[in-house]
C-alpha cells in the first residue's frame, strides 16, 4: 500500500519532464526514510541530472538505508550522465523498488543486477502499466526501433473532414485547437505530407500562448521546445519558401531524390526508397527511430493516413469529432485503397473519451 503510494508520487514526478526529455524517457524518483519522503526528483532534459540524482541531492545523508522508488530501473552506463545504480549505491540506499526494467540495451536489468550485487534490495513491477503509459514513444523504439505513431484527425460526426470544394476551416473549435496544441508539443516530432503543405501552408508549431497555463507552469518559455516537422515530400514540391520552413526548429524532408536549392540550416534531407511511387513508410519511420525519433504525431491528410493505416504503422488513434454533419458529398476521414471486406477493415478500441470544449476527442489504439 505504501509502497504504491510512493510510487505513484514517482510517476507524478516524472509526468513533469513529458515536454522536455525527449529523447530520453520521463522518469521520477522519490526516496523515503523511516516513512519520510526525504528526497524527490525527475528527469528533465537529455544531457541533465537523471530523476535519482536529484532526489540523492535532495536527501543527502538521509539516503542512508532509504528506499528509492522509481519508475525506470536505475541506469548502469556511462551516457551524457553517469550511471544512476552507482550513485544509489554510494549514497547507501538500501531498497531500490522500480516500476519497470528500462529495455534500453546499454542498460536492460544491469542497473537491478548492480544494485543486487551490492546486498540493496531490489524489485520491479510496480505500477508497472501506469510506468509504461509515460514513456510510449522511447519504449517502442528501445522495443522495436520504431517510434509511437499517433495518428491526429479531426472529423464532423458523420467522419468527414472537408466539403467536396476542400473548404475545412474550421470544423473543430478552437478548444480543440488548443489541446492539440498539448499533444504537439509532448510529440518529438511532427509529420506531415507536402499535399497538405501546399494546400494548407501551416507552420506545425507549438505556440506558447496557446498552451494551458498548467503546461506553462512546467517549464519556461525559453525552453519551449520545438517537434522536428516530417515533410514526406516524394516529388520535392515544397519551396523555401513556405511557413514551415521558416519557423524556429528543424524541418526534415522525407524525399525519394536529392534536392538542390538552397535551404536554411535548420532543413535536413532523408534519402528514402521509393514504393510504388510513394516515398517508402516502413522504411522512413525505420530510420527516424535510427535518428532517436521516439514518438511522431501525424497531421496530415487522407492519402497520409490511409497509407499509414495500411502498413500498420498507426499505434494510436486521435480523432476530433465535432458535431456537424457534412454530408455524404464531404471528404472522408482516410483513403483505404483496396479495402472491401468488413472482415479487413482496421480495428480498434476506445481507450479514452474526453470532451474538449463543443467537441469530444476520441484515443484509440489496435483492438
Ligand atoms: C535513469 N534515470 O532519470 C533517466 C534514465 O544520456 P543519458 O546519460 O541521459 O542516458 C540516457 C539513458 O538513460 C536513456 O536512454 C535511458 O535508458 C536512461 N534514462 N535512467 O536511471 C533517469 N532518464
Ligand atoms: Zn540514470
Amino acid at each position: 500500500m505504501l509502497d504504491e503510494m510512493y510510487m505513484a508520487r514517482a510517476l507524478k514526478l516524472a509526468q513533469r519532464g513529458r515536454f522536455t526529455t525527449h529523447p530520453n524517457p520521463n522518469v521520477g524518483c522519490v526516496i523515503v526514510n523511516n516513512g519520510e519522503i526525504v528526497g524527490e526528483g525527475f528527469h528533465y532534459r537529455a544531457g541533465e541530472p537523471h530523476a535519482e540524482v536529484h532526489a540523492l541531492r535532495m536527501a543527502g545523508e538521509r539516503a542512508r538505508g532509504a528506499t528509492a522508488y522509481v519508475t525506470l530501473e536505475p541506469c548502469s552506463h556511462h551516457g551524457r550522465t553517469p550511471p544512476c545504480c552507482e550513485a544509489l549505491i554510494a549514497a547507501g540506499v538500501s531498497r531500490v523498488v522500480a516500476a519497470m526494467q528500462d529495455p534500453n540495451p546499454q542498460v536492460a536489468g544491469r542497473g537491478l543486477y548492480r544494485l543486487q550485487q551490492e546486498g540493496i534490495e531490489v524489485s520491479h513491477g510496480l505500477m508497472m502499466a501506469e510506468a509504461e503509459a509515460l514513456n510510449k514513444g522511447f519504449l517502442k523504439r528501445m522495443r522495436t526501433g520504431f517510434p509511437w505513431i499517433q495518428l491526429k484527425l479531426g472529423a464532423s460526426l458523420d467522419g468527414r473532414t472537408a466539403m467536396a470544394s476542400g473548404e475545412s476551416q474550421w470544423i473543430t473549435s478552437p478548444q480543440a485547437r488548443r489541446d492539440v496544441q498539448r499533444l504537439r508539443a509532448q510529440s518529438h516530432a511532427i509529420l506531415t505530407t507536402s499535399a497538405t503543405v501546399l494546400a494548407d501552408d501551416p507552420k506545425l508549431t507549438v505556440r506558447w500562448d496557446e498552451l494551458s497555463p498548467d503546461v506553462q507552469g512546467l517549464y519556461p518559455q525559453e525552453n519551449l521546445r520545438q517537434p522536428v516537422r516530417i515533410v514526406v515530400d516524394s516529388q520535392n514540391r515544397v519551396t523555401p519558401e513556405h511557413a514551415l520552413v521558416q519557423q524556429p526548429g528543424e524541418t526534415w524532408f522525407a524525399r525519394t531524390r536529392h534536392d538542390s536549392r538552397a535551404w536554411p540550416e535548420s532543413v535536413r534531407e532523408i534519402l528514402v526508397p521509393e514504393h510504388r511511387g510513394h516515398a517508402d513508410l516502413v522504411t522512413l519511420m525505420m530510420m527516424l527511430g535510427k535518428q532517436q525519433i521516439n514518438s511522431i504525431w501525424v497531421e496530415a491528410g487522407a492519402h497520409l493516413a490511409g497509407a499509414l493505416l495500411q502498413a500498420g504503422l498507426v499505434d494510436e488513434l486521435i480523432v476530433y469529432l465535432a458535431p456537424k454533419l457534412l454530408g455524404a458529398d464531404a471528404r472522408g476521414l482516410c483513403v483505404l485503397p483496396g479495402l472491401e471486406a468488413l472482415a479487413d477493415a482496421p480495428s480498434f478500441k476506445f481507450n479514452e473519451i474526453r470532451q474538449v470544449g463543443p467537441d469530444v476527442c476520441l484515443h484509440l489504439t489496435h483492438a
